[in-house]
């Protein structure tokens, strides 16, 4: 069959592949959400209504997406780690991006009157940018999610003091402002001990360190492995047999797929869930919740 004269234009399209046996991180961000938080009146420094929501979206995403093996999510972003063998869509940026940023949009919107049942969304309606990024060691890996939690941590011990001096102290936003430039953390807990009697230890666990969504499977004994280190040394995609493939993939859509509020910087988080890294599917808890 004689192809027609415009077939030329395929020629056009240009590879983007994203580098092999690299971990890839989709990062998506709410476009213009101080605009957006105003609009529909968001509690702040933080409205956990929105928080819930995000957190929504993302769970339905890790859920309809096996080859994603956990998720970050701090404000309007969330990020999504592929696992660095990963083959969806031959590892086709534009097509991996532009399928989580529709899926999760889905979400967002499909989800909006569960967390806000009074206020119906009107337009500009909410949308998402997003990026790929490879990283190629378990160390990059790790350091990209701790940078990410680092983030919430500096950025919400600033707005919990800041609207504090606000909303409590009565002063305006260039004063409270003006007060906390140049202070570090231990200066700001103080503000909001001795000031507002506000211990920030207990501050709830979704504010201060964000959240993850991840299979969950039975916690693993630390120490009997070194999972990093073998997925690091892991030069080229394992040739898995079709058999345990489907296995795999049963055993993965079989799993609770939760939303936890903990700290992702220390080892304890990995070394208790060595499927993180290893791609491997863990042991027991894997009953669906319907
Ligand atoms: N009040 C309130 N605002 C929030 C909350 N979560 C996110 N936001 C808003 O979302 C913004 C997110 O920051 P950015 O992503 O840098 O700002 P943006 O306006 O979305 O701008 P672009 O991402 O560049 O389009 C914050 O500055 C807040 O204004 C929340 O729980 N409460
Ligand atoms: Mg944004």
């Amino acid at each position: 069959m004689a192809n027609s004269k415009f077939e030329y234009v395929k020629n056009f399209e240009q590879p983007d592949k994203l580098l092999p046996n690299t971990w890839i991180v989709v990062r998506i961000d709410g476009r213009g959400f101080t605009k957006f938080s105003t609009k529909y009146t968001f509690s702040k420094p933080n409205d956990i209504r929105a928080l819930d929501l995000m957190n929504a979206a993302a769970k339905a995403v890790v859920t309809e997406l096996p080859e994603i093996t956990i998720a970050y999510g701090v404000s309007d972003e969330y990020s999504f780690v592929f696992h660095k063998t990963c083959s969806l869509f031959e590892r086709r940026s534009s097509k991996i991006v532009s399928t989580i940023v529709s899926t999760f949009t889905a979400y967002y919107i499909h989800y909006w009157s569960t967390y806000f049942p009074d206020t119906p969304l009107s337009p500009p309606l909410p949308s998402f940018d997003g990026r790929a990024v490879c990283y190629p060691s378990v160390q990059n890996l790790r350091d990209y999610m701790s940078w990410r939690q680092a983030d919430c941590h500096i950025n919400n011990l600033y707005n919990t003091t800041f609207w504090a001096l606000i909303q409590q102290g009565g002063i305006d936003a260039l004063e409270a402002e003006k007060m906390l430039k140049g202070t570090l953390a231990a200066d700001k807990n103080e503000i909001l001990w001795s000031k507002f009697n506000i211990n920030y230890n207990n501050e709830p666990a979704i504010y201060k360190k964000g959240s993850v969504v991840f299979r969950d499977y039975e916690l693993v004994q630390p120490g009997t492995h070194n999972t990093a280190a073998e997925v690091d040394q892991q030069a080229e995609q394992v040739q898995q047999s079709k058999n345990q493939a489907e296995k795999d993939k049963k055993s993965r859509a079989k799993a609770q797929v939760v939303i936890e509020h903990l700290d992702i910087i220390k080892d304890e988080f990995w070394d208790q869930r060595p499927w993180l890294l290893s791609n491997k599917p863990g042991k027991g808890k894997a009953l669906k919740q319907t």
